[in-house]
């Protein structure tokens, strides 16, 4: 956002990146802000702030605060929770001026410099919400790596692991994930091939570690095969983690990856096609043992992902896609807690399967590491349904963190792993089980 801001001549941007895991409190980030408003008329200067679930909070009390201290600038929001919000966002925030749904590069750019502008995507406070979402240009926009605005080496001059995109979108539309919804609605952008090359030589030239390709699906559309075979001939050495489809994954894919380090990362969710179903998701369990054989066969370590907490799920369907994985040798398990986020289908018809969701501490949503960058925000996680009860999640949350603390080097049976967690699971040491389903009356 901010490398497209800065090819506006007129637009002067301070980017303030305020990191989660200091704690900031918003009466600091408010004094940061209207010190930098200082000496400027209230016209000239706009707040812009991305709203993530995790500092929904956050942003709340800053704008309340940034109010009550005098600050009459407008206070524009974008990002998945404004995106994937419904109407009444006034409501929520009711101190915003401007909210932008979807890709908000090229809507901020007008805004800033039209006061009058008004394209898709974008509701003024105060008048009728339309919907709709921002389109995006993928061909116009600024690499925030070539422009230096995200710089490729940290303070002490060293290259640092980068999150890097190659296309936007996903064609897919799972019934958990913010992705089949506003921002995309299924469309799939792929940024030009020279700005990527660009990238790729500017990440070798300075020996960049790791690439995280935050793509949502890696292997799907026209170019991925072309990105692997130039990140390839350029040379680049670091390690490279792709969200990968993992029926898709071929020997024509794997060749192209030849060389390189690759981490790919394939999501599961579940084997139980009942569950697949209400997540709109199709797994094709032969597909994905036969891409695990070309993995293993190739040496390459990779990672499944499940989720805890889907309709229909019980605790022994849960361990049953867990020993499925332990089945195929899958290096790196990760199981994480269904969050219910806005927007997303299973939000819509959390009622038809009961689903209940509890804030929790980020620290038990997943990782360790991402709790921390999180700074402790409370999330939404499905802890009870018509299909599991609290104490089964409980069980299941057992699981996944010995899944996490065995990362790399898994025990080999679903019994060791029920032993490390100390319990009992029937029905577990089934390879696939009947749905058992106990649908609410
Ligand atoms: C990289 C990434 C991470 C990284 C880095 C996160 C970070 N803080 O930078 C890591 C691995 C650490 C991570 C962790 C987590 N992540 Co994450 N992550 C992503 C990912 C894959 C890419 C983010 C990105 O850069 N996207 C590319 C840009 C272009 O898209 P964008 O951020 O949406 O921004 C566009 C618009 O939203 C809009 N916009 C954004 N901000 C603003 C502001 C204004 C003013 C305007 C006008 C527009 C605007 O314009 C942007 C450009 O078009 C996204 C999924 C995805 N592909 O987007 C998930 C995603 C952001 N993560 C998500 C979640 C839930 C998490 C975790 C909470 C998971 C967990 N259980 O712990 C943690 C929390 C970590 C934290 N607090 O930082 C959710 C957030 C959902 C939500 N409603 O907020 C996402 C969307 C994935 C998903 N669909 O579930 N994540
Ligand atoms: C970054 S996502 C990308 C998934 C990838 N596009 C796929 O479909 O395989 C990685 C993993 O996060 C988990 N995940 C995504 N949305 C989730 C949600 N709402 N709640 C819990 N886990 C989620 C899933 O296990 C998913 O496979
Ligand atoms: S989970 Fe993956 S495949 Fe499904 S909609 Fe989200 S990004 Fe696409």
């Amino acid at each position: 956002l901010a490398a497209c801001l800065r090819a506006h001549r007129f637009v002067d941007v301070v980017p303030l990146d305020i990191d989660l895991a200091n704690e900031p409190d918003a009466a600091t980030i408010v004094e940061h802000v209207v010190q930098l408003a200082r000496g400027c008329r209230p016209s000239e200067v706009d707040v812009a702030i991305g709203v993530f679930i995790w500092n929904d909070h956050l942003v709340k009390s800053v704008i309340r605060q940034l109010r009550a201290r005098g600050f009459r600038g407008r206070i524009i929001l974008g990002g998945p929770q404004i995106s994937y919000a419904d109407r009444g966002l006034e409501l929520a925030f009711p101190e915003a001026d401007i909210f932008v749904r979807g890709y908000g590069e090229g809507v901020l750019a007008q805004i800033a410099t039209d006061p009058a502008a008004d394209p898709p995507g974008v509701h003024v406070a105060g008048t009728p919400d339309c919907g709709g979402a921002a389109a995006l240009d993928a061909s116009s926009l600024a690499s925030p790596w070539l422009t230096g605005e995200v710089p490729v080496r940290s303070d002490d001059g060293s290259a640092r692991a980068l999150h890097w995109e190659t296309k936007r979108g996903c064609p897919f539309a799972c019934g958990f994930c913010q992705h089949r919804g506003a921002l995309a609605n299924r469309r799939v952008f792929e940024l030009p091939f020279d700005r990527l090359r660009a990238e790729i030589s500017l990440f070798v030239d300075t020996r960049v570690p790791e690439l995280s390709i935050i793509d949502p699906v890696f292997n799907v559309g026209s170019a991925y095969l072309l990105v692997l075979s130039d990140l390839r001939r350029q040379g680049f050495g670091g390690l490279l983690s792709l969200q990968c489809r993992g029926e898709l994954i071929d020997e024509t894919f794997l060749d192209a990856a030849e060389g390189l380090r690759v981490l790919p990362e394939v999501g599961v969710q579940t084997i139980h096609e009942p569950e697949c179903r209400a997540v709109n998701r199709t797994n094709r369990l032969c597909l994905l043992e036969r891409a695990f054989e070309l993995l293993r066969a190739r040496g390459i370590t990779f990672m499944v992902t499940l989720i805890y907490g889907l309709p229909g799920q019980s605790l022994t369907t849960f361990v049953q896609s867990v020993r499925w994985c332990l089945d195929q040798r899958v290096p790196i398990v990760r199981a994480f807690p269904l969050m219910l986020l806005p927007g997303t289908a299973l939000h819509t018809r959390r009622e038809e399967w009961g689903l209940a969701t509890e804030g929790h501490d980020s620290h038990k949503a997943g990782r360790e590491s991402l709790g921390r960058a999180s700074g402790g925000c409370s999330l939404p996680l499905v802890v009870e349904s018509s299909t599991f009860s609290r104490d089964d999640w409980s069980q299941m949350e057992r699981v996944s963190s010995v899944l996490q603390r065995t990362e790399g080097r898994h025990p080999s049976t679903i019994r060791e792993v029920l032993a490390l967690a100390d319990l009992a699971v029937p029905g577990a040491s089934q390879r696939r089980a009947p749905v058992l389903a106990r649908r609410a009356a």
